[in-house]
């Protein structure tokens, strides 16, 4: 047949085997109440995937269909569509959502599977891994190596806090491949956690359908009708202090109890687990400022020496990334924060930074845009090295000992 006709043809003839009937092939993450493996059978009878099962519910992803079936039984807390819009607005799209962060981590710990790993430090309300991707050159006895941790996104709009992170893995992995000779003594001579997104749910809730939420919370339900515990409020340091809400539906919530939920609780077993750790830093947004310890009570640190390394250190990575340098409680007195608890628990060197803008109006400052995720990045690296630097003895800074890794 001729080209000029068999094209015609062949668009008719798949015309009349089209299905009108378009299905909604729509998935759906669910929330789904069980207790007992009886009805976690009935759930897995309705066709959805369930992965994962926490002790009073399961997560399951299933089509229209099967949501309804699971929500005649009156089983189903919580669903979503999963759908494109299921992320983040498409001039955002540079952000990572928490798929594409899996992913990511996975490939990158699995290109580079000689100096790192991920592990899941627990689960979050909604259930999904918490992810941890630890850097060294010497993964096997690890633990006898100076160790750091950073971590981002407890709060969920805050996504930028999470870029970081992100970014830091990707870039200590590629530059040691690459043979960066600094980058190669860091990494060969320390323990590097890196922790990118502590309340996943939350980040996920705040893009789902296509906009953002301004949430800020995770997504425990809290009742009556509220959800979300602030976890920067939650941890058990001065836990119950002023500057934190007791009101469940109130965006500083403190929780029920200190460690009341499960993200918080996947830090604290994480850092008591890892005694090696001497410096803490948690990406927040916004304000460009660099906190430290105390910022439950207005009083300074006591003991003059951690006083002065947080002020040293403060003012030196300031001097890098332009942000201002001040004790937590000059922004505001806020109880139960992850610093305050890692260094008054644990002794551990401990820093807030809340990355760019300085400064927006109403809750703009936490969606500054995919365009400066680069320049943030960037500016922050320098700090982000030093502190890998110093955990062998953050002391070094007030003792005039000069960097002993730098080339
Ligand atoms: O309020 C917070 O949790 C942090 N700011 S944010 O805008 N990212 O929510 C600041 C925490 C600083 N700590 C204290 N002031 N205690
Ligand atoms: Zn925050």
């Amino acid at each position: 047949m001729n080209i000029r006709y068999a094209l015609p043809a062949l668009c008719v003839a798949l015309l009349a085997f089209t299905p009108v009937d378009k299905k909604d092939d729509t998935q759906y993450w669910m929330k789904v109440r069980a207790t007992d493996k009886f009805t976690r059978t009935q759930i897995a009878n309705t066709g959805v995937v369930i992965d994962s099962v926490r002790e009073d519910f399961v997560a399951a992803v299933g089509n229209a269909e099967e949501k309804a079936q699971l929500e005649a039984m009156g089983l189903v807390e919580v669903s979503f569509p999963l759908t494109a819009e299921m992320d983040f607005p498409a001039k955002d799209a540079a952000f990572h959502n928490y798929d594409e962060m899996t992913t990511k981590l996975r490939d990158l710990t699995t290109r580079h599977s000689g100096i790192s790993r991920m592990q899941s430090i627990g689960k979050t309300v909604e259930g999904r891994d918490i992810w941890n991707v630890e850097i060294s050159g010497n993964l096997a006895q690890a633990e006898t190596l100076p160790a750091v941790v950073f971590m981002g996104g407890h709060h969920a709009r805050e996504h930028l806090s999470v870029e970081l992170p992100i970014y830091y893995i990707e870039y200590l992995l590629t530059e040691y491949a690459n043979g960066n000779p600094r980058i190669k003594r860091l990494v060969d001579s320390r323990d590097i956690h890196i922790i990118p997104l502590v309340n996943a749910d939350g980040a996920e809730y705040d893009i789902s359908n296509g906009s953002y939420k301004a949430w800020r919370k995770n997504r425990a339900n809290v009742g009556r009708g509220s959800y979300g515990v602030d976890l920067n409020r939650n941890y058990g340091f001065g836990w119950g202090g002023a500057g934190a809400s007791t009101s469940p539906s109130s965006d500083t919530y403190r929780g029920p109890q200190a460690f009341s939920e499960p993200e918080s609780i996947a830090i604290k077993n994480f850092i008591e687990q890892h005694e090696n750790i001497t410096i803490l830093l948690s990406f927040h947004t916004f304000s460009e400022l660099i906190l430290y310890p105390w910022g439950h009570i207005y009083d300074s640190i006591a003991v003059a020496r951690d006083k002065q390394v947080h002020e040293t250190m403060a003012k030196k990575m300031a001097t890098w990334n332009g942000y201002t340098p001040q004790q937590s409680s000059e922004l505001y007195i806020a109880s139960g924060d992850t610093t305050d608890w890692s260094y008054g628990e644990h002794k551990i060197i401990s820093f807030t930074f809340e990355l760019d803008p300085k400064d927006a109006w109403g809750t703009s400052g936490f969606y500054p845009g995919a365009d400066v995720i680069p320049q943030v990045q960037q500016k922050n690296l320098e700090p982000i090295l030093y502190l890998i630097e110093y955990s062998d003895n953050p002391y070094r800074v007030i003792d005039g000992d000069g960097p002993i890794l730098k080339p």
